[in-house]
C-alpha cells in the first residue's frame, strides 16, 4: 500500500481548502470567496484504492498584521515539515504576484532544512482559463523553479484530480501496512467543525471587513442518541457588527443558523438543535486567552 502526506500550500483564496475536500471526498474545511478562511491546519486522510493519503490544509501565505494572522502564518511554516510531499497552490487566473512570491521564499527555505519526495505545482481554476492561455502561462510558470510536477486542475470542478493522485502516489513509498483506519477522515473534533460550520454561513452572508472580524465560539455541544445540541456564540469586534450578523428582524441570522445546522446533520448523521448567540469582544483577534479558547 503507498502512504504519504502532503501540504497545500498558496496564498489566500487560492482553493487549498477546496482541493482538501475533492480528495478527501467530504467537507471537512470551509470554503469561501473571502481571503483567510481558513485558520488552523486541517488535517484529511484521502482513502484510495491501495492507498492513503494524508493531506495538511493550512491558511494563506500572508503578510500578517494581528496576532490572529501571526498564529495563522507561523501555523503553516511549522506545517511544512510535517509532510513528505509540498504542493504549491497557485491561481491559474493570474500571472504570479507578490504573494506568490512569499509563498515560494517560504517553501524555498522549507526545502534547505528537508528534502521533499516532490514539489508539485497545482495551476487551480483551469475551467475559468482558456487552454490558450494556459499554456504561456505553464511556461512562465516553469521558469520559476525546478517543479517535480507542473499539474492544471480545477478543485471545484474535480479536473485532474484523479491524475494529480494518480502522479502524487508515483513519489511516495510502499508501506506495509495501512496506517489510518477506513473511515478515518479528519482529526478534527465535532465541536471544532461545527464552529467552522457556523463560521462559513457567517462569511457566506456577510462583506467588506467583516468577515476578519468574526470568530465562533462552541459554548456547549451535547450528544445525546441521535441529536446534538448546539450552543454557540458568534463574536464580532464592534457594536456596529452585531446588527450586521443578526438583519432585519432577526433575518439573516436565522439563514445562518438554519444552513449551519443543516451541514452539521448532514456531517454528524444526527438531528442537530442549534442555538446561536451574538457577542462583541473587542480585539479578539490580539487576545491571547481568547485566541487560545477559540483553538488558534
Ligand atoms: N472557478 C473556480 N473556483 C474555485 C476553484 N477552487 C476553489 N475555487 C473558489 O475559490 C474560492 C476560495 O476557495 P478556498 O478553497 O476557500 O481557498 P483557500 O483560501 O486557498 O483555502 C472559493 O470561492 C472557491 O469556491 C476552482 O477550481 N475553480
Ligand atoms: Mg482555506
Amino acid at each position: 500500500m503507498k502512504f504519504g502526506s502532503l501540504v497545500i500550500v498558496g496564498r489566500p483564496n487560492v482553493g487549498k481548502s477546496t482541493l482538501l475536500n475533492a480528495l478527501v471526498r467530504q467537507k471537512i474545511a470551509i470554503i469561501s470567496d473571502k481571503p483567510q478562511t481558513t485558520r488552523t491546519r486541517v488535517l484529511g486522510v484521502g482513502h484510495f484504492a491501495n492507498a492513503q493519503l494524508v493531506v495538511l490544509d493550512t491558511p494563506g501565505l500572508h503578510k500578517p498584521k494581528h496576532q490572529l494572522n501571526r498564529k495563522m502564518v507561523r501555523t503553516t511554516l511549522d506545517t511544512l515539515p510535517d509532510a513528505d510531499l509540498i504542493y504549491v497552490m497557485m491561481d491559474a487566473n493570474k500571472p504570479p504576484g507578490a504573494g506568490d512570491r512569499f509563498v515560494m521564499e517560504q517553501v524555498e527555505a522549507a526545502t534547505k532544512s528537508q528534502a521533499y519526495a516532490g514539489i508539485f505545482l497545482l495551476l487551480n481554476k483551469v475551467d475559468e482559463v482558456g487552454r490558450a492561455r494556459l499554456l504561456p502561462l505553464i511556461e512562465q510558470f516553469r521558469q520559476m523553479r525546478e517543479w517535480s510536477e507542473i499539474v492544471p486542475i480545477s478543485a471545484k470542478q474535480g479536473t485532474n484530480i484523479d491524475r494529480l493522485i494518480e502522479m502524487t502516489l508515483s513519489y511516495l513509498p510502499e508501506e506495509e501496512q495501512q496506517l489510518y483506519e477506513d473511515d478515518f477522515l479528519t482529526d478534527q473534533s465535532m465541536r471544532h467543525m461545527a464552529a467552522e460550520m457556523i463560521r462559513e454561513k457567517v462569511l457566506h452572508h456577510t462583506h467588506a471587513e467583516l468577515p476578519y472580524a468574526v470568530a465562533v465560539l462552541l459554548d456547549e455541544f451535547i450528544e445525546e442518541e441521535s441529536r446534538a445540541h448546539v450552543r454557540a456564540t458568534i463574536l464580532v469586534e464592534k457594536s456596529s457588527q452585531k446588527p450586521i450578523i443578526i438583519g432585519k428582524q432577526g433575518q439573516r441570522l436565522k439563514t445562518i443558523g438554519t444552513e449551519a445546522r443543516l451541514d452539521m446533520q448532514h456531517t454528524f448523521g444526527v438531528k442537530v438543535h442549534l442555538e446561536l448567540w451574538v457577542k462583541v469582544r473587542e480585539d479578539w483577534r490580539d487576545n491571547e486567552g481568547l485566541l487560545l479558547e477559540l483553538g488558534y
